[in-house]
């Protein structure tokens, strides 16, 4: 049974959260499974992963600036992904780690994916800004799913809204290896969501956050 997170600012406990409903866009919900994967999982996952994947470092322009962004990337998928200036452009050679996280993803959730972003953030100045998957390639409610390896960062979900009394809205949850969040509904209407740059050190973090993309000019609004 969905809950409500109204009292909760800081989210640890595995659990599914309604953020918020309205009228007009209807539910923004967040699943977050703390133990999706073993320790042992999370470790093996990781260092595969560093060992099959090249992670790039890309420039890009948010906002009209144009800057070097504070994570690497690398990305597969069936069809072209566009954020922010930078196009990414099919890739199907998907290395047996992703494919085989890919596949266990997708009994759990119960959803078709084709494409993953692989973020790895070195250290403690990595990070990613306000942001929200917004792309129109990703339809109009997408189901994005976030699985966590190495460091635990701060992963924090603030209102999209005008309303004075919502702004402050935040929430937060420490992704820590081997888990799972999944945001659904409208969540990347009504939603933005960062990582948070660190002032402790920090080892090393991967994030791999797979989604369903559209080929151009598709026509389904969900
Ligand atoms: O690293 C994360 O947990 C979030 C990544 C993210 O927001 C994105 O790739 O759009």
């Amino acid at each position: 049974m969905a809950e409500k997170v109204t009292p909760k600012k800081i989210i640890t406990e595995s659990g599914d959260y309604i953020l918020s409903e309205t009228c007009s866009n209807g539910k923004s919900s967040v699943v977050y499974i703390a133990d999706f994967l073993s320790a042992a999982e999370s470790s093996t996952l990781f260092d595969q992963i560093q060992q099959q994947v090249t992670f790039e470092s890309f420039t890009n322009t948010f906002d009209g600036v144009t800057e070097l962004e504070p994570k690497q990337i690398a990305w597969y998928g069936e069809h072209p992904y566009t954020y922010g200036a930078v196009t990414h452009e099919p890739n199907m050679n998907w290395p047996s780690a992703l494919q085989s996280i890919k596949t266990k993803l997708e009994e759990q959730i119960n959803c078709d994916l084709n494409s993953v972003l692989c973020n790895l953030y070195r250290d403690k100045h990595d990070y990613v800004s306000w942001h929200t998957d917004g792309e129109p390639e990703l339809g109009l409610h997408p189901t994005i799913a976030s699985v966590s390896l190495g460091e635990t960062r701060q992963f924090v979900l603030r209102r999209i809204n005008n309303n004075k009394e919502n702004n402050d809205v935040t929430y937060t949850f420490p992704l820590c290896a081997g888990s799972l969040l999944v945001m659904k509904g409208a969540t990347q209407q009504d939603w933005e969501h960062c990582i948070l740059q660190e002032t402790q050190e920090c080892q090393p973090r991967i994030n791999l956050t797979f989604r369903r993309i559209y080929p151009p000019n598709h026509t389904g609004t969900d």
